[in-house]
């Protein structure tokens, strides 16, 4: 009934939502639509560490739209909302998070998740709508408390809050990671409100010179429903620029003719986003540089870059000359029969000027290259697999738990949805190598995402590509009867020790997760 419940707990808060428009502004104000896209303020590491404090926000706009923001105070006041983090290979993250969502009881009811057993980390206690910890999305490092565990970690409203304390691996490939809260059940709600944010490893043109000197802007997509588990009109919108219609797009301003190395992170709670960058309707091919924060071997020109809900695409763009019109869009995405709609939009229009925003510059590529060769899973192409699992999302309808089941399998197991206090679906040993076949048998396309980890790509529906990594991968919809299955297969690296523990793997369409389509893994040391 949980699917139900939600839908009717839905109208109550659209309703409460509307009366509560006013009040309550613990979130910045957003940008002004139409206006020059600014991106977020960076927070830059000193002698190796990245020292910063945030309090969880949450106001509710003139529309009715909830926001939850990650506020950085600048001075007394002022905040900046969801600041980029940039570090390098082997420094230090130590990052407060204090809970301060205000108006507790939104609705007047609460929302509860089964207080977990066994150990906690934080403040313990029951998971609601208010709680929350921070997810380091793609990020190769720990599992452990204080460290990327969103399975025991909870931070509570009112209380000083919680120390992350996170070493970046001194092989961490460069590139765009991001942080987002990550409570099983209550995900969608914080993310669809803005919490999200980026986080750069640096020295991406020491591996790739060709993004040396380039102005670089960091684009987050994010995605916001009026109530998130309601299909209806959705407001994607650019470094908290709403770019949804009847609204201005947001302008990003270039140079003619001017390169630029755009790092674009889909932070949306479920878009599978078809980029394109158009001058005058027709798309442009844009340099890839690097997917899910890893940089590719060598970097090939696409004029479609198709990134799934939580996927980064880092690439060069140019700007047309003086004269034309150039947009960046996404593309419709059929997500099949039971699937949302991922409806085409124009995310920003180019101004060109001979005078653009300046984001900054990407440095010159001084010091030693790094050499991908040295960066963490490399070479993962020559080595040997020791397992291999076979792992399938489907979907059920009708039954006792709610109109829809949605589930992700270990072929073998019973189909469950997550609970707490699930033993690992999955238990292997640091050191192992393994290759995952992953099968979509729903109606609907689904994303899958592992923490801790890259995934090297092997296969899609059984035929060879190139072996980019990922840590997010789309995995089409079933066409249905008389129609095979969509696969991917992957191969996983366990063989950092620092990784052991137990994390999860789940489907990054946050209301798939929310409502259990996720599992554990255990990682032995
Ligand atoms: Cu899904």
């Amino acid at each position: 009934m949980r699917l139900l419940f939600r839908c009717l707990l839905a109208i109550v808060i659209c309703g409460v939502a509307f009366l509560q428009a006013v009040g309550q502004a613990s979130c910045p104000a957003r940008p002004v639509p139409g206006s020059v896209v600014q991106d977020a303020l960076n927070l830059t590491s000193v002698n190796g560490v990245l020292s910063a404090d945030f309090a969880l926000g949450h106001s509710v706009d003139q529309y009715g739209y909830t926001h939850y923001c990650y506020d950085y105070k600048i001075s007394d006041g002022h905040f900046a909302e969801a600041p980029t983090l940039r570090l390098n290979q082997g420094d230090t993250l130590m990052l407060g998070v204090a809970d301060r969502i205000q108006g507790d009881d939104l609705v007047g009811m609460k929302m509860n998740m089964p207080a977990p057993t066994g150990k906690t980390c934080g403040d313990g206690g029951t998971p609601t709508l208010q709680s929350t910890n921070v997810h380091f999305h793609g990020l190769n490092v720990s599992p452990n408390c204080h460290a990327d565990d969103v399975l025991t970690t909870l931070i509570q409203p009112g209380t000083p809050g919680f120390q992350f304390t996170i070493p970046i691996p001194a092989d961490e490939p460069p590139g765009l990671y991001w942080y987002h809260p990550h409570v099983h059940g209550f995900t969608e709600f914080q993310v669809n409100g803005g919490a999200a944010g980026a986080l750069v490893v640096e020295g991406m043109e020491k591996i790739h010179p060709e993004v040396a000197g380039l102005t670089e802007r960091i684009f987050t997509i994010r995605q916001q429903y009026l109530v998130p588990w309601i299909p209806g009109p959705y407001q994607l919108s650019l470094n908290f620029q709403v770019s949804a219609f009847p609204f201005p797009h947001p302008q990003i301003e270039m140079a003619p003719g001017e390169k630029q190395f755009w790092r674009v992170l889909n932070a949306t709670i479920q878009d599978f986003m078809p980029l394109q960058f158009q001058v005058n309707g027709v798309a442009q091919p844009m340099e890839l540089i690097a997917l899910d924060g890893y940089p590719i071997a060598t970097p090939r020109k696409e004029t479609t870059i198709l990134v799934p809900p939580a996927g980064r695409a880092e690439f060069v763009v140019q700007a047309p000359p003086a004269g034309q019109l150039a947009q960046f869009v996404t593309l419709n995405y059929s997500t099949g029969p039971t699937g949302n709609p991922d409806i085409p939009q124009v995310i920003g229009a180019i101004t060109l000027t001979n005078n653009p925003a300046k984001a900054q510059a990407v440095k010159p590529a001084a010091g030693p290259p790094i050499r991908l060769e040295n960066l963490k899973f490399a070479n993962l192409a020559s080595q040997k697999a020791n397992t291999q699992r076979k792992i399938y999302f489907s979907e059920e309808f009708g039954g006792t738990n709610g109109p829809i089941q949605f589930y992700i399998t270990v072929d073998g197991q019973k189909q469950r949805v997550f609970e707490p206090d699930e033993k690992p679906a999955i238990t292997t040993n640091v050191g192992q190598v393994e290759d995952w076949y992953i099968e979509n048998r729903a109606l609907e396309t689904h994303a899958f995402h592992i923490h801790q980890i890259h995934f090297m790509m092997l296969e899609v529906d059984g035929k060879p590509v190139t072996n980019d990594y990922r840590d997010t991968i789309e995995v089409p919809f079933w066409e249905g009867p008389g129609h095979p299955y969509h696969s991917v297969k992957v191969r996983m690296d366990f063989r950092d020790p620092a990784i052991a523990g137990t994390f999860v793997f789940h489907c990054h369409i946050l209301l798939h997760e929310d409502l259990g389509m996720m599992h554990k893994i255990l990682v032995q040391p």
